[in-house]
């Protein structure tokens, strides 16, 4: 479109490179190979080498062929963060192979519905999930395997990963003699990952090899990359499952650093583990910003070697943002704003020009726009609109879902990410509402979508809404309107119970539920959200 005002990324320092991301992992691993320490799992203290990741990588990539798979083919990892979590991905990287990741706390039928979307035929599993993920193999029929990541003993039915590795390929294959596969990186998928984008259930995000590398150089970047110096220590707390983890942890792995990873937050342990490692770098979400602003338990541990925070995920307050940084003295927060539709972040705060409470400027290989909400039009500086981007870091599309896709990207390409948002005067961006229906629970995705449905299987329930409120510590907490059929009756405790019985943990109705005599919906029978917020929040502000 002519005339367009477009933000564009900052000069790279790097070119793309055009080549797959398992080229670009392969390359990287063997070039740290003499580094010892690639992960280190805090709670375990089990460590792994970035030869061990090389070697097993490749060795499950031999395996992978030996079994069956081919290029295209589906696999899925369902796994709370350790270790060895990106074993498979990345031998599935080198192959052309493509996974789609499970948060580890689903329940069997969240397991179903993320993955019916992809339908995995081979499936690695920690310990944790395979109860539900066993019970999900005998109920559908394209999961054929399902392997434990985490155990040396098989479980039952499901192998445990070194006998799948024995038993479908030799002991100590010379890595020498391994070459990733070649293909199209534009075009070739290399994971599926799970988002609702801006309304409905969720869908599976189709990434590309091309969209990782564009990652790969934001992380070399010296001014949008996370410390690049080699065996730097970086403590990660975001889960690997999902594209903030699983993307900025595989772009560590391209620079070389030491990967201190945490499977969930407990507020003692992160701080003993920041002290034992004397961490420079931390990656997480702002619930923990939050308690790093706030809990006094911070001054009796020693985290005086923390350099850089890194965060995004969901909206960090300016005053917590100030607070952690005048805490820990340093600069300033460091903030990424993305999609799992963007990969990763568009927006960095670079090193050179960190503004706290902005969530960041455009990141090379990427450009921006604001766009009017009634005119369609791109806005200049200090006025708000949809934040809008075009990059060859942005997915391909959603899985089989053309109407979706074409909802999300429009014709000229460009992303509508659903934030409302403005940049300054300096290009330093701001996200202040959101317009599409997602919330976000300690940077969890829930979707309203998903809630009402099943509130609307419950006998006595004739309608229902659900949206976010905001929570100074989760960010928002899911709340529900609810219509009751007549002579029916429910408590609130009733409901909550109900879909607490149904769903993972994040996606509890932790924000409470008003019984209502309608839901509001415009004339196209669509939800008010901003009506059900109010509501909601009216009800908050009388208890
Ligand atoms: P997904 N501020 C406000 N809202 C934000 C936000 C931010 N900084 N970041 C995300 N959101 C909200 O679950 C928006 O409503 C992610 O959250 C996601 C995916 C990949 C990477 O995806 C948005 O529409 C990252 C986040 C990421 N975050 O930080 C970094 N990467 C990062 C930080 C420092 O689909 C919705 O969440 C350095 C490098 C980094 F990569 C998208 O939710």
């Amino acid at each position: 479109m002519p005339n367009e005002i477009v933000l564009h990324g900052a000069k790279p320092r790097d070119p793309l490179d055009l080549g797959t991301a398992g080229n670009q992992l392969f390359r990287a691993l063997t070039q740290f190979s003499y580094l010892k320490e690639a992960l280190i799992d805090a709670h375990t203290e089990e460590v792994v080498s970035y030869a061990d990741i090389l070697e097993n990588s490749c060795r499950l990539a031999v395996c992978f062929e030996k079994y069956g798979l081919r290029q295209n083919s589906v696999i899925s990892v369902c796994s709370e963060n350790n270790a060895i979590f990106f074993y498979p991905v990345i031998a599935a990287l080198y192959m052309g192979i493509i996974t789609a990741t499970v948060n580890d706390n689903y329940t069997e039928r969240e397991l179903l519905d993320t993955l019916n979307i992809s339908k995995p035929e081979l499936v690695f599993c920690s310990k944790k999930a395979i109860k539900n993920m066993m019970a999900l193999k005998k109920n559908v029929n394209f999961i054929k395997k399902v392997v434990v990541l985490d155990s040396r003993e098989d479980m039952g039915e499901a192998e445990s990963l070194t006998n799948f590795m024995k038993h479908y390929s030799q002991p100590n294959i010379d890595v020498r003699n391994f070459k990733p596969h070649d293909f199209d990186a534009k075009e070739q998928v290399a994971l599926i990952m799970s988002s609702s984008g801006t309304t409905g259930l969720p869908k599976g995000v189709v990434l590309t090899h091309r969209n990782l590398s564009v990652r790969f150089v934001h992380c070399k970047d010296p001014l949008f990359g996370t410390r690049t110096v080699p065996s730097t220590s970086i403590l990660s707390i975001v889960p690997f499952h999902h594209a903030f983890g699983m993307f900025t942890t595989l772009s560590y792995f391209i620079v070389g650093l030491r990967v201190i990873l945490l499977k969930r937050f407990e507020e003692e342990f992160f701080l003993s583990t920041i002290e034992k490692y004397r961490i420079p770098t931390i990656v997480l979400a702002p619930p923990v910003m939050v308690f790093l602003a706030k809990s006094p338990l911070v001054d009796q541990y020693d985290v005086s070697s923390i350099r850089e925070v890194a965060t995004g995920g969901a909206p960090v307050g300016t005053e917590v943002a100030v607070a952690v940084a005048k805490r820990l003295k340093i600069n300033g927060i460091l903030q990424g704003y993305g999609l799992t539709e963007t990969c990763c972040a568009v927006l960095i705060t670079p090193h050179d020009d960190v503004k706290t409470g902005s969530t960041g400027k455009v990141a090379p290989y990427v450009q921006a726009k604001i766009v009017d909400l009634t005119t369609g039009k791109s806005l200049g500086p200090n006025k708000r609109g949809e934040l809008c981007f075009k990059s060859e870091i942005i997915m391909k599309g959603y899985f089989n879902n053309q109407k979706a896709t074409d909802e999300a990207i429009d014709k000229d390409g460009w992303l509508h990410s659903g934030d409302i948002g403005y940049y300054d005067d300096g290009g330093h961006f701001y996200v202040v509402d959101r317009l599409k229906e997602l919330i976000k629970y300690k940077g969890y995705q829930v979707a309203p979508a998903e809630l009402e449905w099943l509130l609307l299987q419950h006998p006595s329930i004739k309608d229902a809404g659900v949206t976010g409120i905001p929570d100074e510590a989760a960010g928002e907490l899911p709340a529900a309107c609810i219509v009751l059929e007549e002579g029916h009756s429910l408590s609130e405790l009733e409901v909550i119970d109900y879909i607490a019985e149904r769903v993972s943990p994040t996606k509890r109705i932790r924000g409470g539920v008003v019984f209502v005599d309608d839901i509001p919906k415009g004339a196209t029978g669509k939800l008010i959200r901003s009506e059900l917020r109010r509501m909601l929040s009216q009800k908050k502000s009388k208890l």
